[in-house]
């Protein structure tokens, strides 16, 4: 039957005592991104339904929500494909480090410098830098106020009412064109720190060359107003005619979170009930969706929250003093929060197992083969939740097809996705992706990933469906069917964000809370990811550490490192009030002052146990509770949540 053997749950999984005690929904559970395991990741979230759990979403809790998209475009994400790369007139990079994190894929981004121009801005002379025709270095988190524009849509009208009355209306351009009265060229460039004449000479060549791309990064999205910086920068590619074209757009590529066809039929059974909460509210025990009697249990698998996640001392905290009073991690490498944990599920990995994935960057269904037979005992994430259903509660295991071996029942669940799958997936049989990768089906000819082909071309109304959730629950966003820049709930009138404009770091937030911080600490801490792993996983990989002598590294520019005394390869302690971190200098030129950079990922064990997350602090910006639909599937309409960041 390919279930875990029964010792593997001697610590017995005592969802039974804190259901009793706390009520189900005290049990949270975690399955990071969807789009690399529609079968295996939808088996946890299948039983966590039936079970009534708690779930969280891997998009913000990584922080990798961008919260602009539903803010103006009224979808969660959306993106070009990688083979779109080589087609636009002008691409600027923001805050992405295309080169190391989509190490794959980024010789088609090279493709567009030979017909097209390559622009990278960033604080960092980084390696998507040194690639680039031209690098324009900026002070953190200033990207908003560098989105200049073009173009004329201005004008006042009378507007009759419904009730016959008369009113004077303006259009959204022109408020924004007085709005950008206050940022001329001079206070830009003193603003961001770049040369006058670099932003207008590129603001030129943008509106020149189009059609232009814009690739707007997670790191810098991930700052508390990267929703603002979204919104500014979004209005580069609608003012130059470059949306729903070839080439054309903004694109912000995180991790591999959009579920490209409809799922329902597998992940959300008609007889569960799915209780989603952001994982902020989990971090801040409160919120609006957050359990009355709190969360006591965590179970996940395909992430390392202790290190990995935002306030991972405390998710450490909480665990020592017993507030969270069980952890069930299902992984194949001893992490660090495996050592957290009362009970290690062994998990295959992905060369002992069948899953379909399809992600962002690339719009094909994709089956994933077992080359070897699980290893020693370990099984795979629908195993796993069969051994537990059938522990728990027979219902549950028939919905969880009790007759069928693993690959046999991991087989007909593809089957089911491929077959209930929509549009997308229509005509696509099991038979096709054994063969190889099949391309999804899209609204825009040739099947391409081109972002609101249909909207642009065939009037369309904004905004596309964003999978899983049920279109009314993200058209809300956009009531007037299109591309809103100017927004008038009564919040964003409250912030002064009705339109998209520049607001200063740390000012809502740590300031707020200690304003000392801004005298105290005057580096600004950025944790990059690093060439060498993929967040934390491949951490403990012998021959990658090696690469980098060992020794987690931390960037400073060389005035910063004279300021302070600093040589290069000295062991260094950064710390903030929250908590420190330690690692060896290297003295960087093209680090800009001010900035720090540590290249994220490494377990606490090679940092004396110290983590790199001790020092960030994710802060719930309230206009975010109201944009964010998590992974609610077709079956439930309701929505709710928040979006977060980590940098700070
Ligand atoms: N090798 C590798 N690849 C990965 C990953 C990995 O861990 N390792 N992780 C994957 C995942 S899940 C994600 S979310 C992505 C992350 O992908 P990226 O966002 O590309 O990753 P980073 O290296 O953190 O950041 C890119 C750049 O943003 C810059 N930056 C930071 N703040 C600002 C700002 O305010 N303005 C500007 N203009 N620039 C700024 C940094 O200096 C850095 O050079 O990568 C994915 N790919
Ligand atoms: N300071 C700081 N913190 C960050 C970030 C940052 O840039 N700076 N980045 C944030 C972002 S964008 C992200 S996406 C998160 C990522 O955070 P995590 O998702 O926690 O990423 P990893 O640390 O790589 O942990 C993935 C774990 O899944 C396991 N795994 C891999 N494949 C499989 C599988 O097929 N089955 C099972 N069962 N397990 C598997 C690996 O062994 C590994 O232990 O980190 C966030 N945290
Ligand atoms: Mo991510």
């Amino acid at each position: 039957m390919g279930l875990y053997p029964y010792h593997i749950f001697t610590k017995p999984f005592c969802q039974k005592k804190i259901t009793k005690k706390y009520g189900s929904e005290a049990i949270a559970t975690t399955i990071q991104v969807p789009g690399t395991g529609y079968v295996h990741k939808g088996a946890f979230v299948r039983l966590a339904g039936l079970a009534q759990w708690t779930i969280h979403h891997g998009y913000d809790q990584n922080g990798d929500l961008p919260m602009f998209w539903p803010m103006t475009f009224g979808v969660q994400t959306e993106e070009l494909e990688s083979l779109e790369w080589p087609n636009p007139g002008y691409t600027i990079v923001l805050g992405s480090n295309l080169v190391q994190t989509r190490l794959p894929d980024v010789h088609h981004l090279i493709e567009a410098k030979k017909t097209g121009k390559v622009v990278v801005v960033d604080p960092d002379f980084c390696s998507t830098a040194s690639k680039a025709d031209e690098w324009v270095s900026i002070k953190l988190d200033t990207d908003a106020a560098l989105a200049p524009t073009h173009a004329d849509l201005t004008g006042s009208y009378k507007v009759e009412l419904t009730d016959n009355t008369t009113v004077e209306a303006v259009t959204v351009f022109s408020l924004l064109k007085e709005m950008l009265t206050e940022y001329s060229l001079e206070t830009v460039a003193q603003i961001t720190g770049a040369p006058a004449e670099t932003i207008e000479r590129i603001a030129v060549e943008a509106a020149t060359r189009t059609p232009l791309h814009i690739v707007y990064g997670p790191s810098n999205y991930q700052w508390y107003h990267g929703d603002l910086k979204g919104r500014a920068l979004s209005l580069l590619p609608v003012l130059t005619g470059s949306i729903g074209v070839s080439g054309g757009g903004i694109s912000t590529y995180a991790g591999q979170y959009r579920i490209r066809f409809n799922v329902s039929e597998w992940w959300f059974p008609k007889e569960g009930t799915l209780n989603w909460v952001p994982y902020l509210h989990f971090l801040n025990s409160g919120g609006p969706r957050y359990p009355e009697k709190g969360i006591k249990a965590m179970i996940g698998g395909w992430g390392n929250p202790f290190d990995q996640h935002n306030m991972s001392n405390a998710l450490k905290d909480r665990s020592a003093s017993g507030d969270i009073e069980f952890v069930a991690t299902f992984d194949f490498n001893m992490t660090t929060t495996c050592m957290w944990s009362d009970v290690v599920f062994p998990a295959t990995t992905w060369y002992e197992n069948y899953e379909l994935t399809a992600t962002i960057l690339h719009p094909y269904l994709q089956l994933q083969e077992p080359a070897i037979a699980p290893l020693f005992e370990a099984r795979t994430g629908l195993a796993l939740m069969r051994g537990l259903a059938k522990r728990l509660n027979p219902d549950w295991e028939a919905l969880l097809y009790p007759d069928l071996d693993d690959t046999k029942a991991s087989l007909e669940i593809i089957d089911l996705l491929l077959k209930t799958g929509g549009m997308e997936t229509r005509g696509i049989t099991l038979d096709m992706v054994k063969k190889g990768p099949v391309r999804l089906h899209s609204t825009a000819p040739d099947d391409r990933q081109v972002p609101f082909y249909e909207q642009v071309h065939d009037r369309v109304p904004f905004p596309p469906p964003s999978y899983p959730a049920p279109l009314p629950a993200t058209a809300r966003f956009v009531k007037t069917g299109r591309i809103e820049f100017y927004k008038d709930e009564d919040l964003f009138l409250a912030e002064g964000e009705q339109l998209p404009v520049y607001k200063p770091t740390f000012e809502d937030t740590e300031y707020k809370e200690d304003p000392d911080a801004l005298t105290k600490y005057r580096l600004r801490f950025v944790t990059k990811n690093s060439l060498y792993r993929v967040h934390s996983t491949h951490s403990n990989n012998v021959w990658l550490n090696e690469l980098q002598g060992h020794k987690p590294k931390i960037f400073l520019n060389p005035a910063d490192a004279a300021e302070r005394n600093i040589a290069a390869n000295d062991l260094v302690e950064v710390y903030n009030n929250r908590g420190k971190t330690r690692a060896w200098a290297v003295i960087d030129p093209g680090c800009r002052q001010g900035t720090l950079i540590f290249e994220q990922g490494w377990w606490a064990k090679y940092l004396q146990d110290e983590s790199y997350n001790s020092l960030t602090r994710a802060w719930i910006k309230p206009l975010h509770e109201i944009y964010f639909v998590p992974g609610i599937g077709h079956r439930r309409s309701d929505a709710g949540g928040s979006a977060v960041l980590r940098h700070g």
